[in-house]
């Protein structure tokens, strides 16, 4: 028995979806054009589709599990499960205005015309928000809309912002934020249902992983116990003794939010020699 998994064939989520399995050590190869793959070394069949098509296919069965954003399934909810976000492709779903626009609230909008691909989400917004807008669909360049006289304002997918800043649009609300989750189809049998444990194991430990740092650092004995608080580390830092009397080399893990404030206070404990390496996988 094996596992059907659907990623994006071409965009976006491509390269974090393969890249993904990969650090989960599951090889496979996906040349180009090809739309089906087996896995080497776990039960895991791949299969590369449109992003659009992703839901239905898992909701149908024909995939068990994909990988699609968030606003995918925002927009167009059907009979899957979420059952995990994966900390790439992020992004978020924004409304914005020509840069003429003093914009300063959302009311002002109201009866104006706003091109987006995503009418459903954006309907709702601006009903739980008590404004009505002209919500006007489009399934692409949306951007172009206001400079062609088809919108007022627009609402799409932004994630550097520069495609908003080069058609002389400007973000000024976030409707949604987003980033590929793992969906799953609502029927798995038993067996598959465990692969899916097996497989999710693995995403969570190369999740935890990206989120923290190992970090090594040289210290005087006298400053470890100053050190040592200044590390939580998974249980408490590791501590070797250096050849030179009086220093201890300590090991530990730190998570990738704080790590500049940790460093710096580290340093100014006395720490010396500080080396921050990648952690593949963490297993809890
Ligand atoms: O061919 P297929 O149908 O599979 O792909 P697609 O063209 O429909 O989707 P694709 O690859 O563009 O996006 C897939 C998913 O990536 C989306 O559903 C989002 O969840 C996520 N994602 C993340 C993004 C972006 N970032 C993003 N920036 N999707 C689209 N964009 C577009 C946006 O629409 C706009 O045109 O990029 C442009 C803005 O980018 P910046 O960097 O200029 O702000
Ligand atoms: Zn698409």
């Amino acid at each position: 028995m094996k596992l059907k998994i659907a990623l994006q064939r071409s965009g976006r989520l491509s390269d974090g979806s393969t890249g993904l399995l990969r650090k989960c050590g599951i090889g496979f190869s996906n040349g180009l054009g090809k739309l089906r793959a087996e896995a080497a070394d776990f039960p895991l069949e791949i299969f590369f589709l449109r992003d659009d098509d992703i839901p239905d296919y898992v909701a149908d069965g024909v995939a068990d599990i994909g990988i699609v954003g968030e606003n995918v399934i925002a927009e167009n909810p059907k009979a899957v499960d979420t059952i995990e976000k994966l900390g790439f492709g992020r992004c978020r779903l924004s409304l914005a205005v020509p840069k003429g626009f003093e914009y300063s609230e959302l009311s002002q909008l109201a009866g104006k015309k706003i091109a987006t691909s995503y009418p459903n989400i954006l309907r709702e917004y601006f009903a739980s928000r008590g404004v009505s807008a002209d919500i006007h669909e489009i399934s692409g360049s949306v951007e172009i809309a206001p400079s062609i006289g088809l919108a007022d304002a627009v609402c799409d997918l932004v994630s550097s912002g520069s495609t908003l800043f080069s058609n002389g649009l400007r973000e000024v609300e976030t409707v949604m934020s987003s980033e590929a989750v793992l969906i799953r189809r609502r029927d798995l049998e038993t067996e598959q249902q465990a692969i899916l444990d097996k497989l999710l194991f693995r995403i969570r430990s190369v999740k935890a992983a990206a989120q923290n740092k190992y970090i090594l650092l040289n210290a005087p004995v006298e400053r470890v116990d100053e050190i040592k608080r200044l590390l939580p580390g998974m249980r408490s830092p590791s501590m070797v003794p250096l050849a030179d009397e009086g220093w201890v080399s300590l090991h530990s893990v730190v998570s990738e939010t704080d790590f500049w404030e940790v460093v710096d206070a580290l340093k100014n404990a006395g720490a010396e020699g500080i080396l921050v390496l990648s952690i593949d996988q963490m297993i809890r």
